[in-house]
Formats: structure tokens, sequence, C-alpha cells
């Protein structure tokens, strides 16, 4: 033991005799220096695996310090980490990849044997549960989406982001992602618990600094909606809600409260912070539109898509992803040509409700500028509209889109990318 520990101060001892030192030492002891050997050993990829270094797609965003006097300390702001949806494949985002909305709070650090669910208020037994009690109730396996209401907004914060020809599909659709999630319905929980006559929401509340509150209709709660301890397989990362989160198939990212603990039932919805201000929609006459849930029909193409460029005339793939909260994708349609022409792309399944859902279209090249859409339909019938619809249904010009500071939350509008003779691919989309 005294030896070891004599050897170890003397390798430590400047850099420069190190890589002799150990040499020497092996050979004069011939013992192992366990922790000098663990230390320059590569990561063992058997144990946990990662993905070659030659692969260095990541999320975008960023994190600052409001300049508010009033911010509280160790909050930050971020208009969201983004999803590199032109470097996707299929339908599944990689967990170390799915986007991240959370208002400026670090994940906390929460030890699940630590954990617990409560579930109270308008019940007849209010209940606590670890996670290993849930672990034992039946599980539902589900493939959704999850997508901030703000993704691919004009306006506001993040609006700055997806504007001008040079941002990519991460700037203008990377807050949504879609993962295997796994978990216990809620529904069996609440009845479980027994919900009381007259009870009409619940609430929702995150464990982390903010305690991120939301309020959802019960309907919905006794409906799809599942308290996830499971994505792609594994247990939920940090970013993502370790080890709870809500899980609100094809509603606004924002009612998916992650580091879930409490579930309160309640008669009226709590306007929390979160679902007065900023998240609902502030109309022309000062009114605003609250409790907005269901996301419609969207798609984007993802290759070519901006920033990336075509090595010539020829043959490619126009590759894509479409969903919509209203349920599962029915059609898409892919115009080559500045829309005057629309063809039915191929749907590449598996296709699931709610989900992202992979679409190709075989296509040739001639070489001349041209625009490259995608327009995606649910089994609602619903369509995916065009920058002019929308601004119709707000009673807009579109150019308003340009000029308010005002998020304008839900935006689906069909995705323009513009190919140059070059081959550069760049974002067309005109407000
Ligand atoms: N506890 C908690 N849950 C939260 C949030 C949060 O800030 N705190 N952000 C919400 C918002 S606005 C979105 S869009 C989604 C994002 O989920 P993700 O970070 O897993 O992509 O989480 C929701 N759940
Ligand atoms: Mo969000």
């Amino acid at each position: 033991m005294e030896k070891v520990s004599d050897r170890r101060r003397f390798l430590k001892n400047g850099a420069v005799l190190a890589g002799l030192a150990v040499g020497a030492a092996r050979a004069a002891g011939g013992e192992t220096l366990e922790s000098e050997a663990t230390e320059i050993r590569p990561k063992d990829l058997h144990a946990y695996g990662e993905r070659s270094r030659f692969e260095n797609s990541i999320r975008t965003g960023s994190l600052g310090t409001w300049p508010q006097l009033t911010s509280p300390p160790d909050y930050h702001k971020d208009f969201g980490f983004r999803t590199p949806l032109q470097d996707s494949i299929g339908i599944l985002t990689p967990a170390p990849l799915h986007y991240i909305v959370s208002h400026g709070y670090e994940p906390p650090d929460i030890d699940p044997h630590e954990h617990h669910l409560l579930i109270h208020g308008m019940v007849d037994h209010p209940l606590l549960f670890t996670l290993e009690d849930l672990r034992r109730l039946p599980s539902v396996t589900r493939t959704h989406f999850v997508e901030c209401n703000g993704n691919s907004a004009p306006t506001g914060p993040t609006g700055a982001i997806r504007r001008g020809p040079n941002a990519n599909a991460q700037d203008t659709h990377g807050l949504t992602s879609c993962s295997v999630w796994t978990g216990i319905p809620t529904s069996l929980l609440l009845k479980q618990a027994g919900v009381q006559a007259g009870a009409k929401w619940i609430i929702a509340e995150g464990a982390e600094k903010g305690k991120h509150s939301k309020s959802i209709p019960i309907e919905k709660a006794l409906d799809d909606m599942f308290i996830a301890y499971g994505q792609n397989g594994e247990a939920i990362r940090p970013e993502q809600g370790y080890p709870l989160r809500l899980l609100v198939p094809g509603w606004e990212g924002i009612n998916n409260v992650k580091w879930l603990r409490r579930i309160k039932v309640v008669d009226e919805p709590v306007m929390a912070m979160r679902e007065t201000t900023k998240y609902p929609s502030l109309r022309l006459d000062g009114k605003a539109r609250w409790f907005q849930s269901q996301l419609g029909p969207k798609s984007v193409i993802t290759r070519p898509s901006g920033g990336q460029k075509l090595s010539g005339p020829g043959f490619y793939e126009i590759s894509g992803l479409a969903w919509s909260g209203g349920g599962a994708i029915t059609k898409i349609e892919v115009s080559t040509d500045g829309g005057r022409n629309w063809k039915i792309a191929e749907v590449q399944g598996p296709t699931y409700p709610k989900a992202h859902t992979r679409f190709g279209f075989a296509w040739e090249w001639d070489g001349t500028e041209t625009l490259l859409q995608s327009r995606a339909t649910d089994d609602q019938g619903e369509v995916q509209p065009t920058v002019a619809e929308i601004a119709e249904f707000w009673r807009v010009k579109p150019d308003f889109f340009q000029t308010t500071d005002t998020v304008v939350g839900h935006f689906n509008a069909i995705q323009p990318w513009k190919v140059n003779r070059d081959g550069s691919i760049q974002n067309a989309m005109n407000f």
C-alpha cells in the first residue's frame, strides 16, 4: 500500500517523466497500478455505447441570464435547444438530440429512490407512489412527437432564429422530436384515486426550482395521457424529465410536465404563469387565445433542406417528416415547381397517430432554380395551411408576422426551400 502511493506521487511529479515512469514502475514492481491504468484506458464502449466520432450533429441553443433584476438566482433564459432535423433518419429522435425547453432551469438531479408522485385534490383516496409502485402497474408503450407551440413561430424571440435565407430545418422546425415513450395511463391512477363529482381539470407540477405547473382538462387526462418513465428503451433522460414526465399526445409541448411530482384534481385551471403569459396567442383586438392545446398538421422536408448542397443535377430522394396533433398522417404531397403541381409522396411507415411520419419522394433535379415544399393532411381531414391562410385566420396581413413581438404559436405553414443553380438550398419562407 505504502509502495503504491509512493509511486503514485512519483508519477504525478512532472509530465515529462510520466511516459517513461509508467513503464519503469511496472518493470520494477511487477504490480499493476489500477488507478493510473484506468486513466489512460480509452472509454469502454462495450459497457455503454457512443456514436462514431465522425458523427457530429448536435442540438443548438444557448443559455444567458435574464437582464431583469427580478430574475431568481440560477435562472437563465433559453429559447430552446433544437433537434437537428436536417440530419434525422427515420422517425425516432435519439434521446441525446431530443429538443429541450426548460425555461432556463437545469434538470434537477433527482434520485429515483427518493422521488414520489402525489395524486390529490378532488379525489376520494389521495395516493402517493414511488417509482417502484408505478413500475408494478400495467404499462403502455407509444410513439409520439412532442412539439413546443412556439416551434416555427415567425414572431417573438424564436422568430428571429427561424427567419432569413440561412435558417436551416433545425432553426425553422427543431422544437419537435419523436420518441417511443413507456409509462402508466393517467386514467388508471385517477380511477384508483376516485375522481369526485365536479372535478374538471388537473394541475400537473414539476420538481425543478421553478415548479412548472400546467392545467389540463380532465377529459384529456382520462383519455390518452400517460405518465412516462421510459424513452426509446431506457429511462427518460434528465433533460427530458427524469424520472417521470407527462405525455399529453398531440397537445402543445408545455403540457408535457417534466420531473412530474404532483397531480392535483381541481374544478378550475390554476392560471399558472406559463399558461397565462407567454403561451397564449395575443389577438389584434387585445384579447388572447388561451388553452389552445391541440397542434395542427405540419411537415418539413429535411433533406435536401436549408444549408445543404446538391452535388449536381440528377436523382435525389426528397425526404421529410410530417405529424399532426389531430391523429395519424394520411397524405403528404410534395411540390418541386414553386407550388404549381403537387404530387403524392410515399409514406415510409410505420405511421402512428400523433407521431412523426417519414415520407419520401423521387425527384430528378434538372439543375434549374426551384422551390421544394411539402403539405400534410391528417386523418381528421385537416390540411397544412399556407402562410396566407394563417394570416387570414388571424385577420392580419402576412407581413404582420415580421413586425410583432408577440409570439404567434401553432405556426404550421408550408415550408418552402429554395434550390439555387449552384445546388445550395436556402430558407424561402416569406411572411
Ligand atoms: N417541469 C417542466 N416541464 C416542462 C417545461 C418546463 O420548463 N418545466 N417546459 C415545457 C415546454 S414549454 C415544452 S415545449 C416541453 C419540452 O419538452 P422537452 O424539453 O422534453 O423537449 O416541456 C414542457 N414541460
Ligand atoms: Mo414549449
